[in-house]
């Protein structure tokens, strides 16, 4: 079928919207009819050339939601109809890293999604006879995609999907890494270092697990309103200070409990690491650093009992815990409306990216159809 979405041909060329063909759905899969699709910006990331896995051209997106349009054979647990958010990172229930019980990486998909391809190895995606790779599973910046089932998580149907698709990575991530990674608890203290849509996820996270002192530190202070609007009881401009782990310390005699990376900034991975209290503060890194990078830091600090852990997706379990997200949402208790900053139809997407670029944006949402 002709569907158009925005193709990237090559790193740091603005995404191209045009008509392409898109494959029906093969076994295991199911072709979604997407509502909307939120911008990451881990989509800039690939677009700009420093993932080391990207791959050009390619159909990007990976924060969506929309409708199943029709299923592959062998698909048991969806049908035409069912309200779903793609998932980059699947669930299938029986490789050794869902069967662990210790991590949501499953591990089914990983390598052919890491190829752009679909599990058996091919594209479904074209454009005038040329194939087009797919991007983590997901290539939600189109009208349509195709989606092997495990890579998609059923929602209730009275969620309004042009608002939910933020659960497909940057809320869910955010808070999942509170909730799931760290552990949060009641009392705690918490550093997040940036502030966008995943920083403030993280700020509402901290606030769910009743987190007494959350410090929201970001070097565009236009981002504090809302961080403070999301529950952040200190807002700090690193530099306004000379250190910023040795001011952060100061703040809270010590040193936070627990700290968040929500940049992909290798030096201030390290800064978050260095904040954290002695004998027992969690670093969790969230960001993506780009090719080539890497953190560094004193030995001396983990031997001391800190830990430097990371997370994906927030830890979360696509297909078994996105839906409680959902819940969650509309019994008012996540935020997702407070974070869009702007809606736009697909032929508008590069706005999406300067936007991004300039901080002017917390979240934009691409729209299909209506
Ligand atoms: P964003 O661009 O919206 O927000 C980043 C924020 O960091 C901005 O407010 C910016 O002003 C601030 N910032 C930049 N440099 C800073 C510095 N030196 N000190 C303090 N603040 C600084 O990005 P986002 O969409 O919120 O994503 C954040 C990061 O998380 C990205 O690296 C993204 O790729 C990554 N990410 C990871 C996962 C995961 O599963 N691990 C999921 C989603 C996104
Ligand atoms: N491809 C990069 C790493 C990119 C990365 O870490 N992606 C995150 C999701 S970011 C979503 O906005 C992730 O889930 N990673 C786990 C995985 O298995 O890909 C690189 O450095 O190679
Ligand atoms: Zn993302």
């Amino acid at each position: 079928m002709k569907v158009r979405a925005a193709i990237c041909w090559e790193p740091g060329r603005p995404l191209e919207v045009d008509e392409i063909d898109l494959d029906g759905p093969r076994a295991g899969e199911c072709l979604v009819r997407l509502a909307a699709s939120g911008v990451c910006h881990t989509d800039a990331y690939t677009m700009s050339g420093r993932d080391p896995e990207g791959l050009f051209p390619a159909v990007l997106g990976h924060e969506g939601a929309g409708v199943v349009e029709e299923i592959g054979p062998g698909v048991t647990t969806l049908v035409a109809g069912d309200h779903v958010i793609p998932l980059y990172i699947p669930e299938c229930r029986a490789c050794e890293f869902c069967l662990s019980g210790k991590t949501n990486l499953c591990g089914r998909l990983r390598e052919t999604q890491a190829l752009g391809l679909m599990p058996d190895r091919t594209s479904r995606l074209s454009h005038r006879g040329r194939t087009l790779h797919h991007y983590m599973g997901t290539s939600t910046f189109a009208e349509y995609t195709v989606v092997p089932e495990i890579a998609l998580a059923k929602i209730r149907s009275d969620a309004p999907l042009e608002t939910v698709c933020l659960l497909g990575c940057g809320v869910t991530t955010g808070i999942g890494a509170v909730l799931h990674t760290a552990k949060v608890e009641p009392g705690a203290s918490v550093a997040v270092f940036g502030l966008g849509g995943i920083g403030l996820s993280v700020i509402q996270g901290a606030v769910l697990a009743g987190a007494e002192r959350i410090i929201a530190i970001d070097t565009n202070p236009g981002k504090f309103a809302l961080a403070t609007a999301f529950g952040a009881t200190d807002t700090l401009d690193p530099r306004a200070v000379g250190d910023v782990a040795a001011a952060v310390v100061e703040m809270t005699k010590g040193g936070v409990d627990y700290s968040f990376e929500c940049i992909g900034n290798v030096e201030v991975m390290g800064q978050a690491l260095a904040c954290t209290h002695k004998g027992w503060g969690q670093s969790i890194i969230i960001g993506v650093a780009g090719a080539g990078e890497e953190i560094h830091a004193r030995p001396f600090l983990l031997v001391t009992g800190r830990s430097w852990r990371g997370t994906a997706f927030g830890g979360t379990k696509g297909r078994t815990q996105l839906p409680r997200f959902v819940d969650r949402y509309l019994a008012g208790r996540i935020k997702l409306d407070e974070l869009v900053t702007r809606r736009m139809p697909l032929a508008e997407i590069n706005t999406a990216f300067d936007l991004l670029h300039h901080g002017e944006a917390i979240r934009s949402i691409v729209m299909y159809g209506a």
